[in-house]
């Protein structure tokens, strides 16, 4: 597009929108303009992909999930049109910096992490595939809190998004949907037909808004349509007439207290009616409009699996299961059999973790006063599943309560996803073998052929393409531009394995990034850092099981070291942490509380801080991500094997050059299957060693007394050099009396990782050997597509294609 042609728009949109000239314009005005703009072409390209797929009536993936981290979208969507260049261009004419607007976008981060980031990933991918997709959620007011660190304390403060990151959604109130909660179930029979119908209901309107989501160089353009609640205007006219104006405003904020915020836990769960009523909320909304856009086109819901893919994304939109089941059966007049074997046929299930306090169980009492029809259903479901399972496993009454979808009151959204779905799928070989030899095991064993795996994946184009601009200027000189179709091109760059000059120029592009690095944390955290350090990067939630607390017993090990040696030949490190923690999660509160401390005392010691650097920095986010991933020479990945279903930092790490120093956990597998030992450094106890370990008996205790180094760190934490005690985090590890001490075998692993510590430190005194580490790590990353991930969805799972 001409420039002539980008101002001329961008003149009218100032006008229309704010009144005034473009050159009068504020940075913030301009910059919503710049974005109007880019929507109304993102619409246009929509209304030309709709009518394509409309007509060759083509079967659609309707993706569920209670968050998409999206991060910003101006970025995104104008180099996935290819128009980044000409709007540099035709902004630079009005003496603005585009780079400029890209910093004012807020971040939308309506998810917590992994599992959020995926679903923006897939909706990215899905677009790029030309795959007709809609993703459905909430549009929560208030999305991931702002994280600030105020003496060693994570704060939580209110992320109000809206207020510039409005400017993408587009509100649809005519095709608000009305979602009942409460009440009772009134039964009858009428011309020899059961019917039923909810009443005394409390009614909450759903006000979809769209976003729109484009794909690289593609003419797909699908959207994410976000829920918003609202009380249905007439709900409290009667109160208000007889003048009961507070109760009437009270039940008005109820209602719209259900998309308020995202609820900030991750691989974690609350059982709270609030967070009950916005999974209900977005489900029954989504599949109301689902079910009405499929009779647009169709004339019954016979045909539903043929022409829709409902994919459940972990068990946040389990209800889906009976939400489709009561249209069918309540507004559709189906027979029981024939409208299972419909949401059989239509729904599919991701799982996303093996961690227990994350498979989700709402209390029986609460989930029938809230969803009195749903509970039926759901009753009715365990009761069928209940006789299926005696004729499998007669009379084995543990085997078939562990099975149930209703046992000891509790409500089992796996459960009921497993009992249902055509298809479940964990997100890693792994995690995948995990789900089917022990914690799905006996569901397996009844329907083998249900469970599948498919490794998570990245939209490589943002994470590689759009951050690192530099590498990929390079690698389209190296290797041309097929990677920016197909990331398996990337493997093109190991004919340059050995050579000199690539290498340097991989170096130096790491060194450039490294800068850029340098220079936000010198802002954002008063500390110089040196680039020529290594970066060794941790950035992921803050959770015990991915062992941060690893990493800062190794770099107190270190300062012994150093300080017991100063003259200590090791190549200086930066260790760079950025992690959210669940507002009530106690020990991970620590644990940054921890990092707070360790960075205080090796910044401040002039004998160290040369050798050794930490940082923490604040609120880690997507945009966040896109400045450090690019920057970092080495990637933690150190969970306790086991326990991570994937990863996908893993994946951007890799992508950008970093080395994976990790276990054998989740996608970290399969990063090692394709670099091969001599381009990871793998530690630590591998899963079945893991099992083996709690099976014999494990006493953290016997690591502590039998390590001096390790003896000498878990010593600092109770001792006040580290300015205050830590007493809770040496009590979990080794006399924590209501769990098992050192749940995540962190000192069982504390050895075996410093060591291989010790190899990255010397490895990466042979730059040459470091960057041809580096090298593989970028040629061999193309298996982690997100498009590879998609097409796996697609082929396997949801049968469906990309249009022409
Ligand atoms: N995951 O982010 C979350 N939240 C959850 O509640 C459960 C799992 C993560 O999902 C990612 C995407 O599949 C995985 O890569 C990651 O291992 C997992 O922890």
């Amino acid at each position: 597009m001409q420039k002539e042609k980008i101002l001329s728009l961008l003149s009218e949109k100032c006008m229309q929108s704010f009144g005034c000239d473009l050159d009068e314009a504020t940075k913030q005005q301009t910059y919503r303009a710049v974005c109007l703009v880019v929507r109304d072409l993102l619409v246009q390209t929509r209304n030309d992909f709709c009518s394509r797929y409309e007509k060759q009536q083509a079967k659609q993936v309707y993706y569920m999930s209670m968050e998409f981290l999206v991060g910003t979208s101006l970025h995104n969507n104008l180099y996935n049109l290819g128009l980044e260049d000409s709007f540099r261009a035709a902004l630079a004419d009005l003496n603005v910096d585009l780079d400029d607007l890209y910093e004012i976008e807020p971040d939308a981060g309506l998810g917590n992490g992994g599992l959020g980031r995926l679903a923006s990933c897939y909706m990215d991918a899905m677009s790029s595939l030309h795959i007709p997709a809609t993703g459905f959620s909430l549009r929560y007011e208030f999305g991931i809190f702002k994280q600030k660190i105020i003496d060693g304390w994570q704060m939580e403060f209110p992320d109000n998004w809206l207020d510039m990151g409005d400017v993408w959604l587009i509100p649809r109130k005519e095709d608000a949907v009305e979602v009942k909660f409460g009440g009772q179930v009134h039964e009858w029979m009428q011309d020899g037909k059961l019917k039923i119908e909810q009443y005394d209901y409390t009614p909450v309107l759903a006000v979809p808004y769209d976003m729109f989501i484009s794909g690289y160089d593609s003419g797909a353009v699908n959207k994410l349509v976000l829920w918003s609640a609202k009380s249905p205007s007439n709900m409290d006219m009667n109160a208000f007439s007889r003048g009961d104006y507070v109760k009437a405003i009270e039940q008005n904020a109820m209602a719209e207290a259900i998309s308020k915020v995202l609820y900030p836990a991750d691989d974690h769960v609350e059982g709270k009616i609030l967070r009950l009523k916005q999974q209900y909320l977005f489900v029954s909304a989504s599949l109301q409009s689902i079910v009405k856009n499929h009779l647009k086109h169709f004339d019954s819901l016979d045909s539903l699996p043929q022409k829709a893919a409902i994919h459940i994304n972990d068990t946040h939109p389990a209800l889906c299961v009976p939400e489709l089941l009561r249209i069918l059966l309540d507004d559709y007049g189906y027979d029981w059999d024939r409208a299972w074997d419909i949401c059989q046929n239509t729904l599919a299930y991701t799982n996303h973790t093996v961690m227990s306090e994350a498979l989700e169980r709402w209390p029986e009492y609460l989930f029938r006063e809230q969803l009195p029809r749903i509970y039926q259903l759901v009753a009715e479901i365990n009761r069928r599943l209940v006789n299926q399972l005696n004729t499998v496993y007669p009379g084995d009454l543990a085997k078939i309560e562990y099975m149930a979808v209703i046992a000891n009151n509790e409500v089992r959204m796996a459960n009921l996803c497993l009992a249902c779905c055509h298809k479940v799928n964990g997100v890693s070989k792994l995690h995948s073998d995990i789900l089917k030899d022990s914690i799905f095991h006996d569901y397996y064993h009844i329907a083998p052929d249900k469970f599948t795996n498919v490794t998570n994946g990245i939209a490589y184009r943002r994470w590689l393409c759009q951050s690192n601009p530099k590498l990929t200027e390079k690698l389209r000189e190296w290797i041309g531009d097929g990677f920016l179709h197909d990331a398996n091109a990337l493997e093109k760059l190991m004919k340059y394995y050995d050579k000199a000059n690539v290498l340097q120029d991989l170096q130096k592009i790491k060194r450039y990034n490294k800068e850029v690095l340098c220079n936000y944390i010198a802002r954002s955290n008063g500390i110089n850092v040196d680039p020529n350090s290594i970066f060794d990067v941790q950035i992921k939630r803050l959770h015990e099981y991915k062992r941060q607390l690893l990493n800062v017993l190794h770099i107190m090990h270190l300062y012994c070291v150093i300080k017991e040696n100063p003259n200590l030949d090791i190549p200086p490190r930066t260790f760079i942490f950025a992690a959210k923690a669940s507002a009530g999660y106690f020990m991970a509160k620590q644990v940054i509380r921890l990092i707070d401390a360790v960075s205080k005392l090796v910044n401040s010691d002039p004998a160290v801080r040369e050798k050794v650097k930490v940082v923490f920095l604040e609120d880690y986010k997507v945009s966040l991500a896109e400045i450090i991933i690019p920057a970092a020479d080495i990637s933690e990945q150190i969970s306790i094997a086991g326990k991570e279903a994937s990863g996908t930092g893993n994946m951007k790490l890799m992508i950008n050059g970093a080395v994976t120093l990790g276990t054998l956990d989740g996608a970290n597998v399969e990063i090692h299957e394709q670099v091969g030992d001599d381009n990871i450094f793998l530690f630590g106890l591998t899963a079945p060693e893991v099992e083996e370990l709690w099976k014999k008996g494990y006493n953290p205790v016997e690591y502590y007394n039998g390590n001096l180094e390790l003896r000498r760190v878990i010593d600092m934490l109770t001792s006040g050099v580290l300015g205050s005690r830590f007493d809770e985090i040496a009590k979990s590890l080794l006399t924590n009396s209501y769990g098992a001490a050192d749940a995540y075998m962190t000192l069982a692993d504390f050895d075996s990782y410093v060591r291989k510590q010790e190899e990255v430190g010397r490895t990466y005194l042979d730059k040459r050997k470091f960057f041809n580490m580096s090298l593989v790590n970028i040629a061999k990353a193309g298996l982690f597509s997100a498009d590879r991930a998609v097409t796996e969805y697609a082929d396997d799972i949801w049968q469906v294609k990309g249009i022409k």
